[in-house]
């Protein structure tokens, strides 16, 4: 999505924006601008395509200040375009960086041209500008217009804006979309992410829905919440260290990502179990009595997140004994959901803004729940801050659009919650799976060991369109997750279904050119997923199957073997993910994709 960057110091901002955006470019990037105060008047920037676009531009015809705005943007409203590229101006008066959709802006735009403002491009931005204008015009200082122009408008934004009437001046609003404030020392910032401005600050405020903040030279911050009542917010040192938001030795941030599991993974455990049972208080302090009073659970997610649930279900039915429905947010947000007594609500998602998933937990908050959990990597996220509990998935920053760690540690975080909500029931301890869980991340890392033999293997997709994906059981939602990393980041045709189902429909597309890609792990399902994988075999279908090491599945003519270390059962599926996280990125680097920012897609997604 859009990424936000905006500075006010005593020093040219111009390479501490540039830098922040390319910072904030997994977000979004069909093109970016960057537009600077300079003696008195707004130069401006914009360049369609990367960040590199702009680069270039400023290497030409450089854009120095102390006090700037910049913008890579995700096109909602008007084609990718320079013209439709953030800031936004008017009359080289004031200028604009905005993130989200302004819902009435057909209407604005009809008043406005109706007053004679002419606009050079299709964004519901531009309104906000000669909006802003107009009210400079009338006399109010910036801060006041922002004011008075945030209070028009519906839909959600995240906005930076600054005018040659007040130089040294800009002033950021949030409602529905992330905005944070980096504190400085003499100098201050604004940004969608704290990752865009790690090179300048470690210190941040996370602005509330609806505060409006001004940022002025010296470093001095103000802000007003909804209600117009100056607030102090408090600041929070950020955790992870600068490396986190680059590559290293890696070719690829995804490659970065999937070998980080391991020790993501011992994050997301760290302190959260004694030695052989689940601290329910992870959760919080109301956590263990909310637990004993949960019947039912829904949980609500979209993309891979989605996926993690499905898995969820599994685990909470089978250990827990509480009966989970799992749906995705976007669906959820606009149906009438029965919420029978006792039901707790989960959401998961990776950055805590995606906006179906934050709109569905303002929704259940308007219904009878019990209360609101969040599972979530980003601490601070609007989704955090809303609901009832959280707990952290400690994954550490994700560049790469297609999801690995997050989604590992989400499932981690999952297993956490099944474990809690069994022993607040009185249920016996799973002392079995606890020890399993101690011992996932050294054998993620000897999964990872297969990095080359998995390698080798995706030379057999590298001229393939469709693929299909088998599991069963909790398996199953590996396999959605399996066949939904192939599609997004090599752009084959992947599809996944309960192994149980092919005979009903999907053997029909199986001949000696479909690859059939099959989880196999030691469980009471195996038996009848070797019979599965025969139906295959019967229609000289090519198979691909990640097993059990124990399970006597072997290389044979039509049938390729990958042998995975025993795991608990339970854990199987967080184990099996990797594989096939493995096998996407090396097929994607075969087809020579762009695998951290693959086509048509951005990372944690802020619009509906
Ligand atoms: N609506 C604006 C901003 C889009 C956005 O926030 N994307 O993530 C536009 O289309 O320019």
């Amino acid at each position: 999505m859009c990424g936000i960057v905006a500075a006010v110091a005593q020093r040219n901002v111009q390479g501490i924006l540039l830098e922040g955006l390319k910072r904030l470019e997994y977000r979004g990037y069909d093109s970016s601008g960057m537009t600077v105060l300079n003696n008195g008047s707004l130069t401006r920037h914009r360049a369609l395509g990367k960040v590199a676009a702009l680069a270039e531009q400023l290497d030409n015809a450089p854009l120095p200040g102390m006090s700037g705005i910049a913008h890579t943007r995700w096109a909602t409203h008007g084609k990718p375009s320079e013209a439709n590229a953030h800031p936004h101006h008017s009359s080289d008066q004031v200028a604009v960086v905005h993130n989200g959709i302004i819902e009435n802006y057909e209407h604005i735009k009809q008043a406005l041209q109706a007053n004679g403002y002419t606009f050079t491009s299709e964004t519901d931005t531009e309104v906000i500008a000669h909006l802003l204008a107009d009210k400079l015009n009338s006399g109010l200082g910036l801060f006041e217009a922002t004011q008075e122009v945030v209070s028009g408008l519906g839909g959600a934004y995240a906005l930076g804006v600054m005018s040659v009437v007040e130089p040294g001046v800009v002033v950021g609003a949030r409602q529905g979309s992330p905005l944070v404030v980096g504190v400085g020392i003499d100098e201050a910032f604004l940004a969608s992410d704290p990752l865009a401005l790690l090179q300048v600050t470690d210190r941040f405020i996370y602005l509330e829905e609806g505060d409006l903040v001004e940022i002025r030279e010296q470093g001095a911050i103000q802000i007003v919440d909804r209600d117009g009542h100056q607030v102090e917010r408090p600041v929070h040192t950020f955790e992870h260290g600068d490396g986190a938001a680059s590559k290293g030795e890696y070719r690829h941030y995804m490659l970065k990502e999937i070998f980080e599991q391991p020790e993501v993974i011992s994050a997301a455990l760290e302190g959260r179990l004694s030695t052989n049972s689940v601290l329910v208080e992870s959760f919080g302090p109301e956590a263990q009595v909310l637990f004993q009073n949960t019947r039912q659970i829904h949980i609500i997610a979209c993309g891979t997140s989605y996926h993690a649930g499905l898995v969820a279900r599994y685990w909470l039915e089978r250990y827990a004994g509480v009966p989970v429905q799992v749906e995705v947010a976007s669906e959820y947000r606009y149906r009438h959901p029965v919420v029978p007594d006792g039901t707790l609500f989960v959401t998961l998602s990776q950055s805590g803004e995606t906006a179906d998933t934050l709109a569905a937990l303002r929704f259940a908050k308007t219904l009878h729940y019990v209360g609101t959990l969040a599972i979530c990597n980003v601490p601070g996220s609007s989704l955090v801050r809303e609901s009832d509990m959280s707990l952290m998935t400690h994954a550490g920053p994700e560049i790469g659009v297609a999801s690995t760690k997050a989604f590992t540690t989400q499932l981690v975080a999952l297993m956490l919650l099944t474990l809690s909500v069994s022993k607040a029931k009185g249920q016996p301890e799973r002392a079995e799976i606890v020890a399993a869980l101690q011992s996932l991340p050294a054998l993620c890392k000897q999964v990872l060991g297969l990095a080359g033999q998995i390698e080798t293997l995706s030379q057999a997709f590298a001229e393939k369109h469709h693929a299909l994906f088998l599991g069963r059981g909790a398996h199953y939602p590996i396999a959605l997750e399996g066949a939904l990393k192939l599609k997004e980041i090599s752009y084959i045709h992947a599809e996944a279904y309960p192994a149980g189902e092919l005979k009903h429909g999907p053997l029909a597309l199986v001949d000696s050119e479909m690859p059939v890609i099959s989880v196999a792990p030691n469980d009471d399902l195996l038996e009848k997923l070797k019979s599965n994988l025969q139906e295959v075999r019967a229609r000289g279908g090519q198979l691909f199957v990640f097993a059990d090491q124990a399970v006597g599945i072997n290389d044979q003519d039509g049938i390729r073997v990958m042998k995975l270390p025993h795991v608990h059962e339970a854990l199987a599926p967080l184990l099996y993910t990797l594989p096939l996280q493995l096998l996407s990125y090396y097929v994607a680097v075969l087809k020579g994709t762009d695998v951290d920012q693959p086509r048509n897609l951005a990372k944690s997604v802020t619009v509906e």
